[in-house]
């Protein structure tokens, strides 16, 4: 079996209460805010660039969001409250680690180096949204910046991220996969696959679950019995963690140590990030059918970017009038693009039959060939000045 095997008379089923409950790593306690440990302290630079990060994502969702309500774009799907998760382990990684992220990740592209202008090209599916306007909203990816494009259906991410991390470990590269996923994910069986097949393959891949509390309207709690997703890890043999999500000097701590492990040891390592979904799962959603408001207003108290503005202000690296140039900056900056995004073009329409297939068949022929015919006839019911003409 590849354990110590140890016999007993004693009848005696073993369960979750068998075994102390994993303990949340944090550093940043609360309401003092300060940091126990000096192995995981930040530079200050490095600090008030996450803290800008986080403010970066915060505003962009805001805007995005109202942009959606405002019937300018199809969908949208916040970050807020898991900024830390994101800002704080894109920042323990390298730009060559390869990213597989579930869809509530914008913030590590972001640090990665993706612009606001790629983020509202993809949203509005303008001529310069690489995927063509073919993906829904927020559905972002990179070639450069080694950020997997996400998919719609959950879960498929882990498995293919495994074999990138196999791949990855053949090469000999001095680099991991990450693959982020949140916790009703990791229902799916797909999930075991993953985990299965990284332990037992040995594969260089950290395994970065957004404990958010709910999936959708499922509360983590109906969502699985047990010690949470953390407590998996021991099962399959991977090395896990529990990580507190809202603090992101753990975060990038954690992420950093797991990282090196990952790459000397050739095998996996499982995080569990605890937080909370701040917004609603996404615009089709509205979340006060199922949850209390007292709770949503209660986890803004505890919410990351308060969290590290409480320790910067502490440490006297900020204050309320820098907060407030930052925060009206980076609102104009993301206006100037938004206003340039919405007055491209989006591709010609024939678009919408290509890419399908690398020859197009006849069956879509005929239905591109009579959709010409349908809009020569009919055009002044169309937007046509907003698509390119050919
Ligand atoms: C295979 C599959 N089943 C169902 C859905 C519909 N769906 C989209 S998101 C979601 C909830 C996922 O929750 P979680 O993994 O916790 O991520 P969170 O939204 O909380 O970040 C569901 C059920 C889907 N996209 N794919
Ligand atoms: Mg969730």
């Amino acid at each position: 079996m590849g354990i110590n095997t140890r016999f007993t008379d004693i009848l005696k089923f073993v369960n979750s209460e068998s075994y102390e409950s994993i303990p949340v790593y944090r550093l940043l306690s609360s309401p003092k805010c300060q940091v126990s440990h000096t192995e995981a302290k930040i530079d200050n630079d490095l600090l008030l660039k996450m803290y800008e990060s986080m403010v970066r994502i915060r505003t962009m969702d805001k805007i995005l969001y109202e942009s959606q309500r405002q019937g300018r774009i199809s969908f949208y799907m916040t970050n807020m409250g898991e900024e830390a998760i994101q800002i704080g382990s894109a920042a323990g990684l390298k730009l060559e680690d390869i990213i597989y992220a579930q869809y509530r990740e914008a913030g590590v592209l972001l640090w990665r180096g993706y612009k606001y202008s790629q983020f509202i090209n993809q949203c509005y599916g303008n001529h310069e949204d690489p995927g063509k306007g073919k993906q829904m909203p927020v559905h972002y990816g990179s070639k450069e910046l080694n950020f997997v494009t996400i998919s719609s259906p959950l879960t498929t991410q882990l498995p293919q991220a495994v074999g990138a991390a196999y791949a990855i470990k053949r090469a000999k590269k001095d680099a991991c996969v990450v693959c982020y996923f949140g916790e009703g994910a990791a229902s799916e069986g797909d999930a075991h696959a993953a985990f299965n097949f990284a332990a037992t393959l040995d594969c260089p891949i950290i395994f970065l679950c957004r404990n958010n509390g709910y999936a959708i309207s499922t509360p983590s709690l109906e969502q699985c019995r047990g010690d949470g997703i953390a407590a998996r890890g021991p099962a399959y043999g991977i090395n896990t963690i529990r990580v507190d999500g809202n603090d992101v000097i753990a975060m990038h701590h954690v992420t950093r140590v797991a990282r090196d492990f990952c790459i000397k040891e050739g095998k996996p390592v499982l995080i569990e990030a605890m937080s909370y979904r701040l917004g609603h799962h996404s615009t089709s959603d509205d979340s006060t059918t199922y949850r209390a408001k007292g709770e949503i207003d209660d986890w803004t108290k505890e919410s990351p970017i308060v969290k590290l503005r409480q320790y910067l202000e502490n440490l006297q690296l900020w204050d309320d009038e820098r907060n407030k140039e930052l925060e009206a900056s980076v609102r104009q900056e993301f206006l100037r693009e938004f206003e340039e995004a919405e007055k491209k073009l989006k591709l010609n329409w024939r678009e919408a039959f290509t890419d399908v297939y690398q020859d197009m068949p006849h069956h879509i022929k005929k239905q591109m060939i009579s959709m010409e015919r349908h809009l020569k006839e009919y055009q002044e019911h169309y937007p046509l000045k907003e698509f390119q003409a050919s």
